[in-house]
């Protein structure tokens, strides 16, 4: 039998230790299935760009006013990506700089409101984002953060306490957008409260930027001032951020980016955002984009049916907020076994939860992983079986049971090779 050669040559000689765990990293990422809906797998070209010499190089400032010289081919990688972020959105401006989501929209605190200021966006427990005024976060201590919910009876935003809270605070900034909404954002909604109270709409599409650009979900662009995205969940780049907007808002972002939060770019990042975008431009995203969207419906339909409890009683993309009260596991449990079963989930809060968020009674799911990887709708069934027996062998502390499954996960996933790892071929 021939031994195969090492995934990364260099790395394998150089650092063999290290070379070990990214090995083991691969392998767990190719024979379980992942099911965390802020992740994804890049392809290879994703990948490749990631690891360039473009990371060598300083580049402080933009395309054409950079502090440092060398920028001959740079520039162009930016501009490229610039200019494939504008077509595939459909917007005016898109600075493809900023380090990550939470930075992206600290920029944005520091284009457009002051300290003390502020600023109005859904609260963690019920979806949002740390960095939409949560208290912990430094846009809820040196900003004004209120926050606002979903309603108990349907686990939708209350629009009423949106547009009270807006007329009452008269917020600089409103973020739309979250980490665990199931449903449809309603940005047309959202947008009228923002021009009533003369606020700054920021629609946080972080976690559906690739259903909005494969057309799965409505796009905020003729409702928001500003656009903020990660590029690395359904997008399915790299791990960094973009801000996009209309003309008039250009500079006030391109400075609060850079000089006002960051140095230099992360020039690497920026070539996988453009190969990200390339990808995300051509017809066979739409279909992954739709794809990802039927799979969790289908996987919500299926889960309901086995009694499970889901938040807002399903989905409209790609995620799922399973609510496992009535399961009587609480959610880190269930993760936890989970896991053990080779089915990666987090635990999460649920609307109104009265368990602690590092203890709470939830887990989020999502589909844009298993999609990449090829699952279709009719494998959806037997998802939500190994969740169900998943859930109650964790109930039971029933180790042979989760063993079983794991075995069975990997099975499937063998089948299904994930892009972008050397085990796709
Ligand atoms: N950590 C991301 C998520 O998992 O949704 C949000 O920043």
């Amino acid at each position: 039998m021939t031994a195969h050669p090492p995934a990364h040559p260099a790395l394998h000689t150089a650092d063999p230790e290290l070379a070990a765990l990214i090995g083991a990293e691969e392998r767990l990422q190719a024979d379980t299935l992942r099911l965390i809906p802020s992740e994804n797998y890049v392809s290879a070209a994703v990948l490749e760009a990631t690891g360039t010499v473009l990371q060598n190089k300083y580049s402080e400032g933009y395309a054409g006013r950079r502090y440092y010289e060398g920028q001959q081919n740079i520039d162009l990688v930016e501009t490229l990506a610039v200019e494939r972020a504008k077509a595939v959105f459909g917007v005016e401006h898109a600075n493809v700089q900023p380090y990550s989501g939470s930075p992206a929209n600290l920029a944005v605190y520091l284009a457009f409101a002051a300290p003390g200021d502020t600023v109005l966006g859904m609260s963690l427990p019920m979806g949002g984002h740390l960095t939409h005024g949560w208290g912990v976060s430094a846009t809820g201590t040196w900003f004004n953060g209120v926050q606002y919910g979903v309603r108990a009876d349907t686990g939708r935003i209350d629009f009423d306490e949106v547009r009270d809270l807006a007329r009452k605070e008269r917020p600089k900034i409103i973020f739309c957008g979250g980490t665990a909404v199931p449903r449809t954002i309603d940005f047309a909604a959202f947008g009228e409260i923002a021009r009533e109270v003369g606020a700054v709409l920021v629609a946080d599409i972080a976690h559906i930027a690739g259903l909005v650009a494969g057309g799965a979900h409505p796009s905020p662009v003729p409702h928001a001032d500003v656009i903020a995205t990660t590029t690395h969940k359904t997008l399915r780049g790299p791990r960094g951020a973009m801000l996009m907007s209309r003309a008039t808002h250009a500079k006030a972002i391109d400075k609060a980016v850079f000089p006002g939060l960051q140095g230099g770019p992360h020039n690497h990042t920026t070539a996988a955002i453009a190969v990200a975008l390339r990808e995300a431009a051509a017809p066979s995203f739409r279909d992954y984009a739709h794809a990802v969207v039927a799979n969790a419906k289908a996987l919500a339909e299926a889960l309901l049916a086995r009694g499970f409890d889901l938040v807002s009683g399903g989905t409209d993309n790609h995620l799922v907020l399973i609510d496992l009260t009535s399961k009587e596991v609480p959610g880190k449990v269930a993760a936890k076994a989970l896991d053990r079963a080779g089915i990666v989930v987090n635990y999460n809060t649920v609307p109104f939860d009265p368990r602690k968020p590092f203890d709470p009674s939830g887990i989020r799911i999502g589909t844009p992983s298993l999609t990449s990887r090829g699952l279709g709708t009719e494998r959806m069934p037997q998802v939500a079986e190994w969740i169900d027996r998943g859930v109650s062998a964790a109930a039971k502390g029933d180790e042979e049971a989760l063993a079983a499954i794991r075995t069975e996960v990997a099975d499937l996933m063998a089948a299904h090779p994930a892009p972008g790892l050397a085990s796709a071929g």
